[in-house]
């Protein structure tokens, strides 16, 4: 475990920039050359005992973070958790995990046999959560993993990182709404998910939140290299409550939606 919680999220921000070759971009585009706050980032599992959300949470907890919200995802069998540090100036964590038990005998058996080749140890290792995958994986069962749920063989394909970072608008200078941070990420050729609109959310739920789609990266299966949807970047607006305190939380709805920034299509 790490005992510097800039030390983690430097490391895993190099991990992301690799998986990402467009978060530099995106950084030129809306930061000018200024440091970016983020938000949030996301991490994702399986809810096998010896990697479920607790395990990876226990990293962040270990940094002081504690558990501040439950979420459930009926539709794509997921339930995720998110994270805060007393010093509100570091990144909230949000971390999924797949209810691999209401899946097909086929996946509940692939994946058992992917997380069975985890070593223990490591998960408790300085470096879990920016250690990517634990397993051999051929591109066979990848797409046979995909038929059924997209959130299983992004993780299967790329373990243990940072799925996405977040970018804080309320922290962006020279931007005061959402919309401008996608028209300006469009005119600088992004492609947004656009699943249930561009703009997830709303000043009422006190979040709007959009997204780009993953960036393809060869990765290597294996039997062979393919080019698959690795990890995104996120863009956040946060709201006051009625105390004047900006909303911390997440928003299901929209959640659910910017899960699909990985899907292939
Ligand atoms: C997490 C999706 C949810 C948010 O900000 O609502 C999310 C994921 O894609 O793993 O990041
Ligand atoms: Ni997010």
């Amino acid at each position: 475990m790490h005992t510097d919680v800039n030390a983690l999220f430097a490391a895993l921000w190099q991990d992301y920039i690799e998986m990402t070759p467009s978060a530099a971009r995106v950084h030129a585009l809306l930061g000018k050359g200024q440091a970016i706050i983020n938000d949030h980032i996301a991490l994702r599992t399986f809810n096998i005992a010896k990697v479920n959300l607790s395990v990876l949470a226990a990293h962040f907890e270990a940094l002081g973070y504690q558990a501040c919200g439950d979420y459930v995802f009926e539709a794509k069998k997921l339930k995720a958790k998110h994270f805060e540090h007393p010093d509100s100036t570091q990144p909230k964590v949000f971390i999924s995990e797949l209810l691999v038990e209401e899946f097909s005998p086929e996946l509940q058996a692939t994946i058992q046999g992917l997380i069975a080749q985890v070593d223990e140890a490591a998960t408790r290792a300085e470096n879990f959560l920016y250690s990517g995958r634990h397993w051999e994986l051929d591109y066979g069962t990848y797409q046979s993993l995909l038929a059924e749920s997209e959130y299983a063989a992004w993780v299967a394909a790329f373990g243990y990182r940072a799925n996405h970072f977040t970018v804080s608008i309320n922290h962006l200078p020279g931007f005061s709404s959402i919309l401008e941070v996608n028209d300006t990420l469009k005119q600088g050729d992004f492609v947004l998910n656009s699943v249930g609109g561009e703009v997830k959310g709303s000043a009422e739920v006190l979040l709007e939140q959009s997204s780009t789609m993953a960036d393809k990266i060869p990765v290597a299966f294996k039997d062979t290299s393919v080019e698959i949807p690795s990890c995104f970047y996120e863009f956040a607006l946060r709201y006051p409550k009625a105390n004047g305190e900006l909303y911390t939380g997440f928003v299901a709805a929209s959640a659910d939606k910017i899960f699909e920034s990985t899907n292939v299509n």
